[in-house]
């Protein structure tokens, strides 16, 4: 009777342990795919540590999931969810520690990356139906001194196993966010959006209530510059880019200097990001990588470079950017369609 309590004790203890540690991974995974620029601490790293944890405690969760399948009581749906979550969370770490290895980029038609981020959200998922067939509600009793002494250890443990991880298997080159180097950049979309083969006759850029069209836009002052594409899907490129700053362009079409939260940037598709006003010096309407005009993939004739933000931010095939006043904040993290 005794053992079996404290064995249920510990169970749900490391029950809490994972459901918090997989709560880190979900926010530093997608801190980090959101961020652009470097911050003092690796987010990476931490990711890799929090799934590295999930997977020290895994032998004691074992335990507590074959004592759970052998309960006949239990029912037969419980024990299937149970299992979807294992299998979820073992993907998404195996498919993470695969990528970062830099060797294997797609799986079938998919990225590894979306095979990553679809298994996360999947065990999101799970463990949100699992909470709710059986919450793990934290006791005073869970924070003793020894559950805290089993915790340092725990985390001195994942750390050693995140340093020996990346001396030993990830790839060279990975940026702070763990995307891959590659020499050249690859057509990518954030969803569905299809490479648009735009007629340079035709295109017109709007701009407030000035329209351009290419050789007004190619007439303006354009400046080369180096800036790094670091696509949420796991890769980066860094090129020579010619372009005109957002804040010049807004200049030659006489936009008025206030009463204007944001630019919003709009594709021929639909596809839209809101930059914030005191930003238009930073972020470029380019017509050119490496020297040449910009390839239908790359969003010719004309497509955003906002060095310092990720892919998601790099609006092709700009057709307007209008004052809105959208606050930059008030969009979605990442782009809806
Ligand atoms: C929406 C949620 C998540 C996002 C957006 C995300 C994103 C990322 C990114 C950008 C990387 C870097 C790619 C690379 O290392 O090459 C990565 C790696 C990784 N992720 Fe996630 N992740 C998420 C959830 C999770 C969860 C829940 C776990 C674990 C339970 C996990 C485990 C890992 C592991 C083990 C790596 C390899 C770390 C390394 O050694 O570099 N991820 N993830
Ligand atoms: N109109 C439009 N622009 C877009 C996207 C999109 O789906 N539609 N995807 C973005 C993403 S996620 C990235 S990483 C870059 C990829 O640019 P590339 O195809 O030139 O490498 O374009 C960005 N611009
Ligand atoms: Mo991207």
């Amino acid at each position: 009777m005794r053992v079996s309590l404290r064995g249920r004790q510990a169970g749900r203890r490391v029950d809490l342990a994972l459901g918090l540690l997989l709560a880190a991974g979900v926010l530093t995974g997608t801190a980090a795919n959101t961020i652009g620029v470097n911050w003092p601490l690796d987010l990476i790293q931490l990711h890799a540590a929090a799934a590295l944890a999930i997977l020290l405690l895994a032998p004691w969760k074992y335990v507590v999931i074959r004592r759970g399948l052998r309960r006949t009581r239990r029912r037969r749906a419980t024990k299937a969810l149970s299992l979807t979550l294992a299998a979820f969370v073992l993907i998404t770490i195996g498919s993470g520690l695969l990528h970062s290895t830099g060797r294997v980029e797609f799986v079938g038609p998919l990225t590894l990356m979306q095979i990553h981020v679809g298994a996360a959200i999947g065990a999101l998922l799970a463990v949100t139906a699992h909470f709710f067939g059986h919450a793990v509600r934290p006791r005073r009793t869970d924070a003793d001194r020894r559950a805290l002494l089993r915790l340092g250890v725990l985390g001195g443990a994942a750390a050693v196993a995140t340093a020996a991880w990346d001396t030993a298997a990830v790839a060279g080159g990975r940026r702070f966010t763990g995307s891959v180097p590659k020499a050249s950049l690859e057509v990518t979309s954030w969803f569905d959006d299809g490479v648009q083969r735009i007629d340079p006759a035709r295109w017109t850029l709007r701009v407030g209530s000035v329209t351009f069209d290419l050789e007004a836009i190619r007439a303006l002052p354009h400046e080369r510059f180096t800036a790094i594409l670091d696509c949420t899907s796991g890769w980066y490129s860094s090129q020579d880019w010619d372009g005109v700053r957002l804040s010049t362009l807004i200049a030659a079409a006489g936009l008025p200097k206030s009463g204007w939260r944001s630019l919003e940037v709009r594709s021929t598709t639909g596809y839209a990001r809101w930059f914030g006003a005191a930003t238009t010096d930073d972020v470029w309407l380019v017509t050119a990588v490496a020297g040449r005009p910009l390839s239908y993939g790359h969003g010719f004739p004309a497509r955003i470079v906002a060095p310092g933000r990720r892919g998601f931010w790099w609006v092709k095939w700009v057709t307007s950017i209008e004052p809105s006043a959208r606050p930059p904040w008030a969009q979605f993290v990442f782009p809806l369609s």
